[in-house]
């Protein structure tokens, strides 16, 4: 067996997915995806320029060797970019592996360990009072969790993931358009003195079963994450996400010394060398990784079950930056890994996008209920697919009052 072909599509409702097929000689084709938020266009270069000719010829069915070929053969090994291309790769062959088996991935992982994945909604306010009105419609849909956001009094400009004006907590998405970024100023002192007290009201106002996440995006330095996940303490949460920084990982040790919140981080890791010491030293609660930027099923699954080895339960990373494909490939993982936690969520669901990526996957009272279709269970229409362009975007970036740069 052999690939024949390979085309890369860049575009789609409000969001540039970065969609691989892999075309095959005996006419069953894989899907992958390889969207790297607002840097769409450097993966799929890397796809078309290098990966793609070299994959034609190769026999599918070798997913781990056509991986090893890609990334130890590299030389100058990982980085978001080539990872994410590795990962579309690698999602799109263990597609057609599963499309041979005629089995939804799951089964080739081992099989259903549940019946439903739980999956978290973004809740956000302009102020406390939006949030929670935010919050009350999620958890009317039949949420069980949901990630809280507010603006905070005082703050210079509406902070991570809040809208600037109320009322648009339960559609907003952060606006990335532009390419120049747009710039928020961030104020430490006062997002300390405000957050735990507004957590602990919405616990109040919620009750004990809901659970809570918060994000805190890289903004505090590691004394302040320590006070500041001590001082969160009495809202009880699922999860105080990205306290600080990652890259100082040593850091976490103070925070794990004043504070019993569990932790998690890794939406931004490329591999497991990333995540194999926060994880061995015991130091997170939660893994953030997405099978998108961390290379694929392949890589990600030994993730999964190093953590599994050390308590540490699956969190993967779920925002819009995510195509349906990358969904899947982590709906089949969040089926059968014995130590999911929870599943971030916002991308499936509208119809311009279920247009796009035909799937039987169903959202069903804050459970994902994965697809029994051969493979990840998602198509691709190209005919949809010729009706969108790119379109180029950006991160905001964070600056002091004074001006000096901060951590988005
Ligand atoms: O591209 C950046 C977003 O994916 C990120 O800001 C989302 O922090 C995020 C989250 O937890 O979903
Ligand atoms: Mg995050």
């Amino acid at each position: 067996m052999k690939i024949t072909d390979a085309k890369v599509f860049v575009g789609g409702p409000g969001k540039n997915y970065v969609t691989l097929k892999i075309m095959t000689d005996q006419g069953v084709y894989g899907l992958g995806d390889a969207t790297l938020n607002n840097r769409e266009t450097l993966p799929a270069a890397y796809l078309q320029d290098f990966l793609i000719p070299n994959l034609i010829g190769l026999d599918p069915r070798k997913s781990e060797d056509i991986w090893q070929f890609f990334y130890r053969g590299a030389y100058f090994r990982g980085g978001p970019i080539a990872m994410a291309a590795y990962g579309a790769i690698d999602m799109a062959l263990w597609d057609i592996k599963g499309k041979l088996a005629g089995m939804p991935l799951y089964q080739l992982f081992g099989g259903k360990s549940r019946e439903g994945a739980m999956v978290y909604a973004h809740a956000t306010g302009a102020d406390l009072e939006d949030l929670m009105d935010s919050i009350a419609h999620y958890v009317e849909k039949g949420y069980k969790a949901v990630r809280v956001q507010c603006g905070i009094p005082g703050m210079p400009s509406a902070s991570y993931a809040v809208p600037e004006h109320k009322g648009a907590g339960k559609h907003y998405i952060s606006d990335f358009s532009g390419i120049r970024p747009k710039v928020e100023v961030w104020d430490t002192g006062r997002y300390m003195r405000y957050m735990p007290g507004a957590l602990a009201e919405i616990r109040d106002r919620f009750g004990p079963d809901l659970h809570i996440l918060h994000d805190v995006h890289h903004r505090l330095l590691p004394r302040e994450a320590a006070e500041f996940a001590k001082a969160v303490e009495p809202a009880g949460l699922f999860w105080l996400e990205d306290p600080t920084p990652a890259e100082d990982q040593d850091a976490l040790g103070l925070l794990r010394a004043h504070a019993t919140v569990p932790i998690a981080i890794g939406e931004v890791f490329n591999s497991i060398w990333d995540c194999n010491k926060l994880i061995e030293k015991e130091l997170i609660d939660f893994i953030r990784v997405a099978v998108t930027y961390a290379g694929g099923i392949t890589p990600v699954k030994r993730i999964v079950d190093l953590a599994g080895m050390h308590h540490v339960r699956t969190g993967f990373h779920g925002a819009p930056s995510h195509s349906p494909l990358c969904m899947a490939a982590q709906a089949h993982l969040n089926a059968w890994a014995p130590n999911f936690g929870i599943q971030e969520y916002l991308v499936l669901g509208t119809p311009a996008c279920d247009a796009l990526f035909p799937s039987d996957h169903r959202m069903e009272n804050g459970l994902f209920h994965v697809s029994d279709a051969p493979g990840l269970g998602v198509d691709f229409n190209e005919l949809e697919a010729a009706r969108y362009k790119y379109t180029p975007g950006s991160h905001p970036i964070v600056r002091l009052e004074d001006g000096t740069l901060w951590n988005y």
